[in-house]
């Protein structure tokens, strides 16, 4: 009779706490516990786990712009910024992103990610010929601490985003155009900074029983100018998600991410800026709002327990561009993770 009441009591308390503990504790094995993919320092980990990832990004730019008006190839040519011999009409940027996270402790997860870059621009000439330039090589490596603040306890989370970006990156990336053979690229074709960067931030999560959500806030300051007397423009990002749980193994987001970059400061020697509104340093600044929708996976159990598949795409929904500067047109993100 004991022993039945005492196994009563612990089923009581099992269905009472069970859903409170849905509503009340944060919990980190849920599909929607990891932010929409294309966030990334989104999560901390627990003292010693490890987890590594893939993400591959490709986005997606045509015609251009000034302001928050879109310009015709000739338009953009006899632009007053210009006039200009040549504008690029296209572009296509790929990313594949190699992360690796490490938590010493419950208050601290290390975090790397190391980017290769393809990029692909087209272009039209005054004359109306059309060329094509191409730029492959590492990006930027980026180095985070990521630091809880506050309790480990309830159903809200928070951490500190400190990250340093190392210029791993290139800055000498060339290629045939009409100006010349082996031409050094203007300043988007680049796939790095050449400087060191800060990469400042705080993150905020919350769980519900069957709704998550988060944002995150991240400043990239450069501290120095690369070797060829130039500076990247700082960029400030700002993004807010809400997300849908089905069950443990599904989630489904939405989310909006703004972002405001700034000018190049300097200029690199080789560029000319009269020739081509992407080798002008005062024409790099622009603001943008996208939206996103987002689908995650998570497999609890089994053999390949802790693994995660993750999908975003989205579309600017506002953007305004210091121009003629090519406008994006779509992004998208899709994501592997494993954490053991
Ligand atoms: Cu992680």
């Amino acid at each position: 009779m004991r022993h039945e009441l005492q196994r009563l009591g612990a089923g009581l308390l099992l269905a009472v706490s069970l859903p409170a503990a849905a509503h009340d504790q944060w919990l980190a094995s849920r599909a929607d516990s990891h932010a929409p993919i294309g966030v990334m320092g989104d999560h901390v980990h627990k003292q010693g786990e490890v987890m590594l990832s893939y993400r591959y990004m490709r986005m997606f730019m045509e015609g251009n712009r000034d302001g928050t008006d879109t310009l015709t190839d000739r338009e953009a040519l006899n632009s007053p910024a210009g006039p200009f011999m040549v504008v690029p009409t296209e572009m296509t940027m790929e990313m594949h992103m190699f992360g690796a996270m490490y938590a010493p402790s419950d208050r601290l997860t290390l975090m790397a990610m190391v980017p290769v870059i393809s990029k692909e621009m087209d272009h039209v000439t005054r004359m109306d010929t059309e060329f094509t330039t191409e730029a492959e090589d590492f990006g930027d490596v980026v180095l985070t601490a990521l630091v809880p603040v506050g309790p480990l306890v309830g159903p809200h989370r928070m951490h500190l985003n400190l990250g340093l970006s190392v210029p791993t990156g290139s800055i000498d990336e060339r290629d045939d155009t009409p100006a010349g053979e082996d031409s050094l690229l203007p300043y988007p074709m680049q796939t790095g900074s050449g400087t060191y960067d800060l990469r400042l931030g705080a993150t905020y999560l919350g769980q519900a029983e069957h709704w998550s959500w988060g944002t995150q806030g991240l400043a990239t300051l450069r501290l120095d100018e690369n070797d060829r007397d130039y500076t990247y423009g700082d960029v400030w990002d700002l993004t807010a998600w809400l997300a849908r749980a089905f069950g443990q193994q599904w989630s489904t987001s939405l989310r909006l991410a703004g972002t405001v970059w700034e000018d190049v400061e300097g200029r690199a020697d080789e560029l000319n800026p009269r020739m081509i509104p992407t080798a002008d340093p005062d024409l790099r600044a622009g603001e943008r709002v996208d939206a996103l929708v987002g689908v995650n996976y998570y497999l609890p159990g089994g053999m390949l327990a802790g693994s995660r598949l993750a999908l975003e795409a989205g579309a600017p929904v506002y953007q305004r561009l210091d121009g003629p500067q090519l406008e994006t047109d779509w992004m998208l993100t899709g994501g592997l993770q494993y954490a053991f």
